[in-house]
């Protein structure tokens, strides 16, 4: 058994393990224990064209920064600490964005497949829309995540402003290999351009291959129509691929021999090395993990036993293994993983802690199918230096002081 509390994670299920959490009612509590509130002496409210959550969860909402004169640019962060299950929620989705959110009018919007084809197609919305759909359940993460782990001092934030530019939804659309099929690609394209139709134009060259095996034009998001922010009417998604690349208000892909160096792919998103040059085209995410509950801003409340939880996932396919430490590191314990475990989407894992009241350093290490181990802060560093910002996936430390504040550290 790994030390400072971590227990087996079938602790739970082993008969009164929780009795100690729940207000204690003595042995003669019956139905007359509870006292009649006030929402059951008359009817409820009316139904809703469109629900909202319960007043009482006004606090859970998204954090936004927007650096100063640049309307538009920036990005909002999903309170992870909030959240269970794998699952955003659509109004909880991660924004990030370069020019704002353009308001496009879906019948006005067209979608084009061009250049080195026999026959450029264009679609409209309904003419996109008749083609086979699939879905699937796929993260999404801004390459620029994390990145204030590289930082000297440890941030004083949350989970949801360090980790909190990732979110993962139920994608629906229509896969993109049969309408490159029908377009008839030459056989001299191996890439393609996907340009988006906000202010931005913002662009990407995306592999063929990524673009045949399990690229998709998404339509909807967890059962509606894309979010005007995520990409209304439809966006690209490419499981696993680094944020950036899943092209937004998609209006054209263009098929072309090599890549198209724009720059989003040569400014940005790409690897600054220790030695000055910059590695282009690391495009899926390596596997991450990052504990949310507990997590900085969610203080312990006494002793007792508690249910450690948090998210891993990898852009290289499944979560195999999270581990979950609360000694800084010296010794781990293998956390539960939440059915269903699918690749390339958020993976939910929990373990059981005996907390003694004393300080204690949480950590996860998640290991994906391809045998990948999530590094430390340390190695990462090391093997990169700390200009190489994008793709930050090292290991997460929170801090839980006697007392029980949880806090930001570097183990
Ligand atoms: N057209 C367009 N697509 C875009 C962007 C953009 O600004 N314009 N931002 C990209 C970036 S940097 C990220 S991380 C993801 C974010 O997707 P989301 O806003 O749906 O979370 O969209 C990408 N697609
Ligand atoms: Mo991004």
């Amino acid at each position: 058994m790994a030390g400072n509390g971590l227990l087996d994670r079938r602790h739970f299920l082993q008969g009164g393990a929780l009795a100690a959490a729940a207000v204690g009612a003595g042995g003669a509590a019956t139905a007359e224990t509870l006292t009649k509130a006030p929402w059951m002496t008359a009817p409820g409210t009316p139904f809703e064209g469109y629900g909202q959550p319960s007043r009482f969860e006004a606090k859970v909402v998204r954090i936004a920064g927007n650096p100063p004169n640049a309307p538009g640019t920036g990005a909002s962060r999903t309170p992870l600490q909030a959240l269970n299950g794998m699952i955003t929620p659509n109004g909880l989705h991660f924004e990030r964005s370069h020019s704002g959110i353009p308001d496009i009018d879906p019948d006005a919007h067209r979608f084009l497949i061009h250049g080195l084809v026999k026959r450029p197609l264009v679609f409209t919305l309904e003419a996109l829309a008749r083609y086979p759909m699939t879905s699937r359940i796929a993260f999404i993460e801004c390459a620029g995540n994390s990145a204030v782990l590289f930082a000297k001092d440890p941030a004083a934030a949350t989970v949801q402003g360090i980790h909190g530019l990732v979110s993962c939804a139920e994608w629906t659309g229509v896969p993109l290999a049969p309408l490159l099929d029908e377009a008839g690609v030459d056989p001299k394209a191996e890439w393609l351009l996907a340009e988006g139709a906000d202010a931005a134009a913002m662009s990407r060259s995306v592999p063929l291959g990524k673009a045949r095996d399990d690229a998709l034009i998404a339509l909807y998001q967890n059962g509606e129509r894309i979010r005007p922010a995520n990409g209304y009417p439809m966006r690209l998604l490419l499981p696993g691929y680094q944020g950036n690349m899943n092209v937004k208000w998609l209006r054209r892909i263009k098929l072309t021999e090599g890549p198209t160096h724009t720059k989003d792919e040569t400014s940005r998103y790409s690897l600054l090395q220790q030695d000055g040059r910059v590695a282009e085209f690391k495009f899926p995410m390596d596997a991450k993990s990052v504990i949310t509950q507990p997590s900085p801003g969610l203080a312990m409340k006494g002793p007792g036993l508690y249910e450690i939880s948090g998210l891993a996932w990898s852009g290289n396919g499944k979560i195999t293994r999270v581990e979950v430490s609360a000694d800084g590191g010296q010794s781990w314990a293998p956390a539960a993983l939440a059915e269903p475990v699918l690749s390339k989407a958020l993976t939910r894992f929990r373990l059981p802690w005996r907390w003694t009241g004393g300080s204690a350093v949480l950590q996860s290490r998640a290991t994906d199918e391809t045998g990948y181990v999530q590094p430390t802060r340390a190695a990462q560093i090391a093997a990169r230096g700390a200009r190489g910002i994008y793709h930050c996936n090292l290991i997460t430390s929170w801090g839980v002081a006697e007392g029980g504040e949880v806090k930001h550290v570097y183990a």
